[in-house]
């Protein structure tokens, strides 16, 4: 059975009840998990506020703001984990963001500003976290991040995230090769398109959505759910021999080749 019980997740990436990350946060304490929860501080403290009361159901024992561009706020996430924990076995990264800017347009056109902030933000967060949470995971753990086709294939219009999630992607096998020895596996999670904050701040999202469900085998798109379920599945010992791999939860989309 799937049993997450004794395990402390930290969950990155809630913004609103449509987020991914609150898909996987449920999942995740369904199957019994202890939760902590970073989410994004902005200046009026509404996120705070907003995602606060979201999670009240799920109880989680740390709730910090972690910008993860800023290197002091992720080392008082580790330290808080490290003082109230006894130690760490899941890592959710569930953040990507590039300017809207680069999501439309010639490719060509990516400033090399944008291009370091998609990276910063989408690619680089994944190994500053992993390298902090590795020393607190005693026992062994799980990191798994979310990824999209369009790593992998031209998706128009997905442009530099599509260059962030390559980079992702071979980041999840780099950390998988080096944390194995500690019993810590890297995956990540391939998500067909959801209407989420993120993807409904791009233009076109309905199209793609009405696409998916005529193209992709099982004749429609996914859930935050089914995603939330694949990661638990992924933090659990069900899945104990995978590491390193992308996993596509996305209808069947990706084997499609007409
Ligand atoms: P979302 O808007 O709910 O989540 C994106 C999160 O990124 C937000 O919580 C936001 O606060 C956070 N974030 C942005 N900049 C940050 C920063 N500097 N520091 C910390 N957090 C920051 O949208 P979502 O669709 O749930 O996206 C979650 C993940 O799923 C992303 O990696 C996205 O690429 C991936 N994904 C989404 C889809 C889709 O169609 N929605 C498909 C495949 C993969
Ligand atoms: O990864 C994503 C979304 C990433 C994203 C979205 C935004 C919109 C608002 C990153 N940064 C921003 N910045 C903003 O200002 N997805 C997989 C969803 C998505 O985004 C697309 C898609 C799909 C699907 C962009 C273009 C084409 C398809």
């Amino acid at each position: 059975m799937l049993d997450l019980t004794g395990k402390n997740a930290l969950v990155t990436g809630i913004a609103n009840n449509r987020s991914i990350a609150w898909g996987i946060a449920q999942q995740l304490h369904r199957a019994g998990a202890n939760l902590g929860v970073t989410y994004l501080p902005d200046a009026k403290g509404r996120f705070e506020k907003k995602v606060g009361e979201l999670v009240t159901p799920i109880a989680p024992t740390i709730f910090l703001p972690c910008d993860v561009q800023d290197d002091e706020q992720i080392d008082t996430t580790f330290a808080t984990i490290a003082e109230k924990w006894d130690k760490l076995d899941i890592l959710i990264h569930c953040l990507a963001f590039a300017n809207k800017e680069d999501l439309s347009g010639d490719f060509s056109a990516t400033s090399r500003e944008g291009f370091a902030k998609a990276l910063d933000i989408s690619t680089y967060s994944l190994i500053g976290l992993s390298k902090r949470a590795k020393s607190l995971m005693k026992d062994g753990g799980s990191i798994v991040t979310l990824s999209y086709l369009g790593g992998v294939k031209v998706i128009p219009n997905y442009n530099v995230m599509g260059v962030a999630k390559s980079a992702l992607e071979m980041s999840v096998r780099y950390l998988a090769s080096e944390l194995g020895v500690q019993n810590i596996r890297v995956n990540a999670i391939s998500a067909g398109p959801i209407r989420t904050l993120a993807s409904s701040a791009v233009g076109g999202i309905s199209e793609m959505i009405r696409h998916v469900e005529e193209i992709a085998p099982l004749k429609r798109t996914v859930t935050q759910l089914e995603v939330g379920n694949t990661a638990a599945f992924l933090c659990s010992d069900l899945s104990s021999g995978i590491t390193g791999q992308v996993i596509y939860v996305d209808a069947g989309y990706e084997i499609m080749g007409m």
